[in-house]
């Protein structure tokens, strides 16, 4: 079994740079398209310092749980507190989406619901994502969609707001 998955991560606590970096190094021969890195303002009320998010590609022998828990242990290893829904982190990663064997997984499992539910409303996830994978497709409840269409659809401003600020390095 192979699967793609794409990736999101984002830190706006501490060395945000080394904590995204973290996560490149982890997938190590797995990662196939890494994003440059990008300066967000907070996306879901809450007042914070602006996050830096990037979104990679990756391919692997992982089921879409596995490609959770390994999400799970790259924040732990950053210090991750989980404290104020979409409040401030050291580093949060999540599953976007995910191909089985060139299907994409749809799943409505709480623990684990893909494509993520709220990937096509932010802007942070879709531009870094397009910029590496110019025709990905996201499946949404209102049917497959073009990322660029998605991103078209989104408030200019917020859009806007999503500024690339160099390479990962
Ligand atoms: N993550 C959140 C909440 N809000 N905003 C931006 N810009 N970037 C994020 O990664 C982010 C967010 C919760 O996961
Ligand atoms: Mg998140
Ligand atoms: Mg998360």
């Amino acid at each position: 079994m192979t699967s793609r998955a794409v990736l999101s991560a984002g830190s706006n606590i501490g060395d945000r740079h080394a904590h995204l970096r973290s996560v490149v190094e982890a997938l190590g021969a797995d990662l196939r398209r890494v994003s440059g890195l990008y300066l967000t303002p907070p996306w879901g009320g809450v007042e914070q310092d602006d996050f830096a998010n990037i979104t990679v590609v990756a391919e692997g022998a992982r089921t879409p749980r596995e490609w959770l828990e390994l999400c799970r242990r790259l924040e732990e290893s950053a210090q991750r507190v989980r404290e104020v829904r979409w409040g401030p982190r050291t580093l949060d990663v999540d599953v976007v989406s995910v191909d089985v064997d060139g299907e994409t997984v749809v799943s409505d499992d709480p623990e684990l619901t893909l494509p993520h539910p709220r990937a096509a409303d932010r802007a942070f996830v879709l531009v870094p994502w397009l910029e590496v994978e110019p025709q990905a497709r996201l499946w949404t409840s209102d049917g497959v969609r073009a990322v660029a269409d998605l991103v078209s659809a989104l408030d200019p401003a917020e859009v806007a707001g999503v500024r690339r600020a160099g390479e990962l390095g």
